[in-house]
């Protein structure tokens, strides 16, 4: 059955053999052997599917989403959802189980932020349980730097909430599959005033944004971005791993092609430009989680398909941005620190962590098995 639900994110699998994971023209790209990843934490045997990553500097936490999309596959455990703290010391404790509904599944916890009043908000990814709209946003309170409570309904309606960005006025939410009549495939990103947000869901007067889409109706203008995605590897998802550098220009790429893109806006804050900066699998083939870097001006990528790790050059925007491959390896159990299908990262203190979700989605992508050490990979950037 779980089987199933990523057969579903990998649509098309039928073709599984034509689509053979390949790895982008090496010699383009010449890995520094000082960029070996080494293994940052492993996680207990609970949390085999970790995905997203919030870094709270004051607290120097680093606040870890683990969905377990994977449960129940062989002899993995059936869970909830779970928030994870891990400590300077990497220590890790678990913080928040999600409650399971009544008539659902699990919570699907995924991009993970913290808002302006100091609570996290939390994507969750319903569609490998029901694509109808049913993915949502959830408040979970922090006590003293714990989550406590239960989680409180943001936002609701979307298809597949993945990454969120917390900007100042306005919170982003990426939605992976559009599902849109008549295209392959299509992501988008939502804009939301931070001010709706921290209202919704607060109190009975206050109930969640809802942004259920209508066909027979114009788009809802908060659907700030559309951008299609073609077929490279039998998979149809859009828009995934978002974030802004310090110039305003924001980032974001396809997971299911790995088209990467960059975009601002105008004086009126509306969209100005939207420009396709990589091709799909031009040299990525799967953008995940990403997130940018002050220090060294570069956009950090996960390429969960490859095993890799990608840097962008966060340029003015009248300049074309370069792009160099920081590491990649072969399928892995993740020992040593290998990086076995990493999907989001952070950087902290001059350290890339990155997070290894080792839940693979067939042929298209490199990781084959979910496999012990369940870990957190570390790249130092100095
Ligand atoms: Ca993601
Ligand atoms: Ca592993
Ligand atoms: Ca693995």
């Amino acid at each position: 059955m779980t089987r199933h639900i990523f057969l579903t994110l990998s649509f098309f699998l039928a073709s599984f053999a034509t689509f053979v994971a390949q790895g982008a023209d090496n010699s383009k790209f010449p890995v520094d052997q000082r960029f070996r990843p080494a293994l940052y934490a492993t996680l207990p045997d609970d949390m085999y599917g970790p995905d997203a990553q919030y870094y709270d500097a004051k607290t120097e936490t680093l606040y870890l989403s683990v969905p377990n999309f994977l449960f129940g596959e062989s002899d993995l455990p059936k869970t909830s959802s779970f928030i994870v703290k891990i400590n300077k010391d990497r220590e890790i404790k678990k913080a928040y189980e999600f409650p399971i509904l009544d008539g659902e599944v699990k919570i699907g916890a995924m991009g993970i932020e913290m808002g302006s009043d100091g609570n996290l908000y939390v994507c969750d990814n319903q569609y490998f349980f029901d694509s109808n709209f049913k993915s949502r946003v959830w408040r979970v309170r922090l006590q003293d730097g714990n989550p406590v409570g239960a989680p409180e309904l943001v936002v609701s309606g979307l298809k597949v909430a993945n990454a969120i960005l917390w900007d100042g006025d306005w919170v982003y939410v990426t939605d992976t599959i559009l599902d849109e009549p008549g295209k392959y495939g299509s992501g988008g990103i939502w804009r939301f005033a931070a001010a709706d947000i921290l209202a919704a869901g607060s109190d009975a007067s206050h109930t969640a944004i809802d942004v259920t889409r209508d066909d027979s109706k114009p788009r809802d203008p908060r659907l700030i971005i559309v951008e299609d995605s073609v077929n490279i590897r039998g998979n149809n998802c859009g828009a995934d791993g978002l974030c802004r550098d310090e110039n305003g220009v924001f980032y974001f790429g396809n997971y299911g092609d790995g088209a990467f893109y960059r975009f601002r806006f105008d004086s009126d804050n509306n969209v100005e430009k939207v420009e396709k900066l990589f091709a799909a699998g031009e040299p990525m083939r799967s953008v995940d989680g990403i997130c940018f870097d002050p220090e060294t001006r570069k956009v950090y990528i996960t390429d969960s398909a490859q095993n890799a790790i990608w840097a962008v050059k966060a340029v003015d925007w009248t300049d074309k941005p370069t792009i160099e491959r920081i590491w990649e390896n072969d399928d892995t159990d993740g020992s040593d620190g290998l990086l076995d299908l990493p999907c989001e990262c952070r950087v902290v203190d001059g350290n890339l962590i990155i997070t290894n979700q080792d839940c693979p989605v067939g042929e298209t992508g490199k990781c084959q098995a979910t496999d012990k050490p369940y870990s957190l990979s570390v790249i130092s950037l100095e």
